[in-house]
């Protein structure tokens, strides 16, 4: 029988058949990843066959190649990395200027996985009713950075549905993953577009001004009209995989699209004569946060750790 993971319990995958059935699945055999360490082999939205077993329950036998992936380094240091689900129309960011505060350079390093794996981004702005005048500016000057850049944004309030409307025209027939640090409204957004669904949400810590990760698993919910939305627990850091020297910049468009006019074909962009990059960035054509962050994934790469 063929199916699809729809959500991991951490001792039971559990997927859904063609025929509409949902059957609780354990791993038979180790599957390997082509020249990936990872710590979750099969993952939400893979397609798989399954072998039933007498119990009603079953063995997943087989993973089909995927589509894509979306993928980020375990832990700061770790080789490991994690996939956060597979086969993936459309990676929705969920950001919030405060409580909690998403940097840019969290968001930066989740658009460049995005566009190294192809994958479609939107960045979606929650919490726009906790915002003062400052955080509205700032927040008006993230949107029209990212527009730019070519990602489409939203601003939405997940508690009282504004905003909601426009969003769910855009994921319609879609497998949406919903990304963001922990705290920042995903369980609570995807409740509010599938009333009935309930998933668990809790109120981020005053002290820490953070969420207290909540949902611990992913799980990927069908929408009435098609489609799927994966809730995904809160994630703190993005630590970048799979992408090195030159090819870092490949993932930042508006840098690439400059990079063409570099003298050197490999410029790192840092301190090359005749980058045009750099003159980019000293007119203010390139935004000085996404050089940063594109500085910030490169350094990593040659210090072997990534730091937020
Ligand atoms: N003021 C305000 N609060 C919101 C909004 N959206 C969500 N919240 C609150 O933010 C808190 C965290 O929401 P969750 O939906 O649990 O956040 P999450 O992103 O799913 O967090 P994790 O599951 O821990 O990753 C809850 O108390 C929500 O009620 C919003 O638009 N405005
Ligand atoms: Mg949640
Ligand atoms: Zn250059």
């Amino acid at each position: 029988m063929h199916g699809l993971v729809i959500k991991n319990t951490g001792s039971w995958y559990v997927v859904r058949t063609d025929d509409g059935l949902f059957i609780n699945c354990k791993i038979k055999g180790i599957f390997r990843l082509k020249d990936i360490r990872s710590t979750n082999p099969v993952v939400i939205g893979d397609r798989v066959e399954i072998e039933m077993n007498t119990s009603g329950t079953a063995f997943i036998r087989t993973i089909r190649p995927r589509k894509n992936y979306m993928i980020r380094r375990s832990s700061n240091l770790s080789k490991q990395s994690h996939i956060l689900a597979a086969n993936i129309d459309l990676a929705l960011l969920i950001v919030t200027v405060s409580y909690p505060v998403t940097t840019t350079i969290f968001i930066d390093r989740f658009l460049s996985t995005a566009e190294a794996y192809q994958i479609p981004a939107q960045i979606v702005f929650n919490k726009i009713d906790r915002l003062d005048t400052d955080d509205r500016e700032y927040l008006n000057g993230l949107i029209h950075l990212y527009e730019t850049v070519g990602y489409p944004c939203s601003t939405v309030c997940a508690l009282t549905g504004e905003g909601i409307d426009g969003l769910v025209k855009a994921l319609l027939n879609k497998v949406t993953l919903v990304s963001g640090h922990s705290g920042v409204g995903k369980s609570t957004l995807i409740n509010r577009i599938l009333p009935g669904v309930n998933l668990k949400t809790n109120e981020i810590s005053e002290y820490h001004k953070k969420g207290v990760h909540t949902t611990t698993f992913s799980e990927m919910i069908p929408m009435p009209d098609g489609g799927y939305l994966i809730d995904t627990p809160g994630i703190k850091g993005f630590g970048t995989i799979e992408m090195e020297g030159v090819e870092v910049s490949h993932y930042f468009p508006e840098i690439f699209r400059f990079s063409s006019g570099c003298k050197y074909h490999n410029c790192s962009h840092r301190h090359e004569p005749d980058c045009s990059v750099l003159k980019a960035l000293r007119k203010n054509l390139i935004s000085e946060s996404r050089y940063k962050s594109y500085l910030n994934i490169l350094e990593d790469k040659e210090s072997g750790k990534y730091r937020e």
